[in-house]
């Protein structure tokens, strides 16, 4: 679908309807964040009933956006609603917790920009896989009716879409930034975004408890197949002996680049004993087919997922899979 026809069909099914559910992939990041609060705003400015609702709260470096209390992570009967999935397209990913949310629904509106959607029932999709971020299209999506926003509001709108730009393309140093990318920023700025608040907030205002844990993540490095694979780790001791959460942990998955000497990073977070979230970065291989062995997703170049297995034979199977892979 063109996003002419998108739009068409999207405001269709604004102005048709009154109530509506906002949601994004478990472990909300700033696009998924940026993107729902931004049609927040826009929907509130229709006069309609709208709900945020993920599985996972903002975290603390998303507070400066002002609306992470608006965020509910409790299902509610949704079959007099709209939901609208921001920032991925297969239900699942939505997280377990509030996986029931799709039980009822009126319609479904999706709007994303990673590949392999799932088939959706009633309901319509815009998925451009060529987009820096699900911001990017919501920006395009709504540009023209920015302007009946009051001063105050478009610069809040702004700044939710900036910081879901730079946030998916890592303050525009990703391959996935594109000429568009770059005018939709500049119009963003135009609007009254704070590029130095939203930078500063996502990726500066580290606490010392912070750099404390990513030293000792850090002192974890291990090397596989001959420097290929490059592994470390947050465990739970570590959190415990730097008295933080894991939380913390959410811009550590960056710490270590893929490189042509070392193709494929491994980062592991211990939520339990035994049970791992995995993120997954490269430079070459596709990581998404890799997380896909384990229900996981995202894209090809950094993907995750979560699974329950001793860590050794999780590595080594890690390092197997990588090792057969195309
Ligand atoms: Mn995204």
């Amino acid at each position: 679908m063109k996003i002419d026809e998108f739009k068409f069909e999207f405001r269709k099914i604004i102005d048709n309807n009154k109530n509506f559910i906002l949601t994004t992939h478990e472990n909300p990041d700033g696009d998924g964040i940026g993107a729902q609060f931004a049609l927040f705003l826009y929907l509130k400015q229709l006069g309609k009933n709208i709900k945020i609702i993920n599985q996972d709260k903002p975290l603390s470096k998303y507070h400066f956006l002002g609306l992470s209390d608006k965020v509910q992570t409790k299902v509610i009967n949704s079959a007099d609603y709209i939901i609208i999935m921001l920032d991925f397209n297969e239900k699942k990913r939505v997280g377990q917790k509030i996986q029931k949310i799709f039980d009822n629904y009126k319609n479904l509106i999706c709007i994303d920009h990673h590949k392999e959607p799932e088939e959706l029932t009633n309901s319509i999709s815009y998925i451009d896989i060529y987009s820096s971020s699900t911001c990017e299209i919501i920006y395009l999506l709504l540009k023209d009716e920015i302007n009946n926003f009051s001063s105050i509001w478009k610069q809040k709108f702004a700044n939710f879409l900036y910081t879901g730009l730079i946030y998916d393309t890592n303050n525009f140093a990703n391959s996935n930034v594109k000429p568009v990318t770059f005018s939709i920023a500049s119009k963003l700025i135009e609007l009254g975004a704070n590029n130095n608040l939203c930078y500063l907030n996502l990726f500066e205002n580290r606490s010392l408890s912070e750099l404390r844990l990513l030293g000792e993540t850090l002192s974890s490095i291990e090397e596989y197949f001959d420097s290929k694979v490059v592994c470390y780790l947050t465990s739970q001791k570590m959190l415990k002996d730097c008295n933080v959460d894991m939380e913390l942990t959410s811009g550590f998955s960056k710490e270590v680049k893929p490189t042509d000497e070392h193709e494929v990073i491994i980062y592991f977070r211990e939520l339990n004993k035994n049970h791992y979230r995995c993120s997954l970065r490269s430079k070459n291989l596709n990581v998404q087919k890799i997380a896909k062995n384990y229900d996981g997703g995202g894209h090809r170049h950094a993907a995750g997922f979560e699974v329950e297995m001793e860590l050794q034979e999780l590595k080594e199977k890690l390092v197997e899979l990588i090792r057969v892979c195309p």
